[in-house]
């Protein structure tokens, strides 16, 4: 529609809020053009459905520091961490973001983007120090206040319960994600979580990123604990991590209160057609199955892949139907960490029918090595996910980039690389709501910048920029961005 429309009249379909936060937008520089543009008339093509989630996450060790407080037990990644030559300038979360002491005015920065929604994670080691065992009531009590915190400031609290840092102890014991026992203890302490937090939390996602902390941590061996598997072990391993999923899943089940919604936060291969053909679009979608059977599959069709067990031979994991049972445990909504794509085509003398196509070297990417820029990924994610498996509800739990994020000599971070990153990726991710996928909530990665894994500080992912001497958090050019996408609920 491209009907011209006034101010008042967008203010009536917009509810007035839009205007109305608009309004009050503090101005970016000394340019005050954020103010000063006139509304877009809404319907123009870019708007997103009513309702929808917008959101910022973090994770626990990323952000939180206080990592002795409070009878925290010590976890993978304070091991890793604090082993010379693993993590970039050797640097450790011992202090991160000191989130667990500044969460209230972390809080206020997400109330004045406008945020209706806040993904943070759970250190299990706060609320079991040794993984199972006697349980750690201080710690829990962190995220009872920030819960609260939150509620408070009309911000709704969405959970992970696993981003990474495993108690040191199930390590010790049991290998970590090789034991099976870990999975267990997984879910045991869900439960425990849910029962105490489900009176307020109403969105819980199990575990983030399958791919990323068994590929990267018991793989790669570049994240904790630093592995390198391989063969059955690493397929094992790949399996109790699922299993642990839908244990918990189960758990969180027993004993929430009604009306909790559970998912999970996986990171995805998505497989985008290069060129959008038919013969194209169909072998994406064998690929997506493909590409992802070690997780999200198994986990949406309570069965391996015949070509993944085909190709594993016996390597396979060993498995019981009673796990696949288990696993595929029905979930409320599929949540998917998005940051990238791989473009694939049809092939017909390949096994499964389709070929990946190698990116050339000229291919942009953001700072981080992995993160080659493929917008159309937030619009075939989703799409292969409510097409392949009829999924009814999904949040996009991650997407955003890396960036250089040097502050300008106003002290301001003019980050335009990440502003056209996200309009990119938004736009596509419009096409798919419009589309008709059941698309729910959006969470930028991140509020601000923090422990950035193995990297270290650096590579910035914030819309925040942190001065990790001081503490101080300045909006960067893209918190700017991100505040307008929320106030009119479209790309802008
Ligand atoms: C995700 N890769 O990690 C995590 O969920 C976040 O904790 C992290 O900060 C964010 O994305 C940015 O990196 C990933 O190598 C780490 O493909 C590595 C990869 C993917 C995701």
């Amino acid at each position: 529609m491209t009907k011209k429309i006034t101010r008042r009249t967008f203010a009536k379909l917009a509810g007035g809020a839009a205007i109305a936060s608009t309004a009050q937008l503090p101005s970016f520089g000394s340019n005050n053009a954020i103010q000063d543009r006139p509304a877009p008339p809404a319907n123009t093509g870019r708007d997103f459905p009513p309702g929808f989630v917008w959101g910022t996450a973090t994770a626990s060790y990323q952000v939180e520091g206080a990592v002795k407080e409070d009878g925290r037990g010590p976890s993978i990644w304070d091991t890793f961490s604090h082993t010379p030559g693993k993590v970039n300038s050797n640097s450790t979360g011992d202090v991160a973001n000191d989130h667990y002491h500044l969460y209230k005015s972390d809080v206020q920065l997400m109330k004045a983007l406008g945020v209706k929604a806040y993904r943070f994670s759970i250190a299990w080691p706060r609320v079991f120090p040794n993984g199972d065992g006697p349980p750690n009531p201080k710690g829990l009590d962190f995220y009872n206040r920030l819960v609260d915190e939150l509620l408070a400031n009309g911000i709704q609290p969405y959970a992970t319960f696993y981003h990474w840092d495993l108690p040191q102890s199930l390590q010790d014991r049991f290998g970590g994600w090789e034991g099976r026992d870990t999975s267990k203890a997984f879910g045991d302490y869900a439960g425990y979580v849910a029962a105490r937090l489900t009176d307020r939390v109403k969105h819980i996602f199990t575990i983030n990123e399958f791919g990323a902390f068994i590929e990267v941590g018991y793989r790669w061996g570049i994240h904790a604990p630093g592995l390198k598997l391989t063969g059955l072990r690493l397929n094992q391993t790949r399996h109790h991590a699922v299993l642990g999923h839908g244990l918990a899943v189960q758990a969180i089940r027993a004993s929430a209160k009604s009306g909790t919604k559970i998912g999970l936060a996986e990171n995805i291969t998505i497989p985008v057609p290069v060129i959008e053909t038919l013969p194209n679009i169909l072998a994406a979608e064998r690929a997506m199955r493909e590409m992802n059977a070690q997780y999200l599959t198994v986990i949406m069709e309570g069965k391996y892949t015949d070509w993944y067990l085909k190709s594993e031979g016996e390597n396979a994991p060993k498995f019981t139907p009673e796990d696949l049972k288990i696993i595929s445990s029905p979930l409320d909504f599929v949540g998917i960490n998005i940051y990238s794509g791989q473009f694939v085509r049809a092939d017909e003398s390949a096994p499964v029918g389709f070929t990946h196509i190698s990116h050339p070297k000229s291919h942009p990417h953001a700072p981080s090595f992995w993160l080659l820029i493929v917008p159309d990924s937030l619009y075939w994610g989703p799409r292969h996910i409510a097409k392949l498996w009829g999924a009814k509800e999904i949040y996009i739990t991650e997407n955003g980039c890396s960036a250089a994020d040097d502050p300008a000599p106003d002290g301001r971070v003019y980050d335009t690389d990440r502003v056209t990153y996200l309009r990119s990726y938004l736009t596509q991710l419009r096409r798919a709501t419009a589309d008709g996928v059941p698309v729910r909530g959006y969470f930028l990665w991140s509020l601000m910048d923090n422990f950035e894994w193995a990297d270290g500080y650096t590579n910035r992912f914030g819309i925040h920029y942190v001065d990790y001497a001081t503490q101080k958090r300045t909006p960067k050019l893209s918190a700017d961005f991100y505040r307008e996408v929320i106030a009119r609920n479209a790309v802008v």
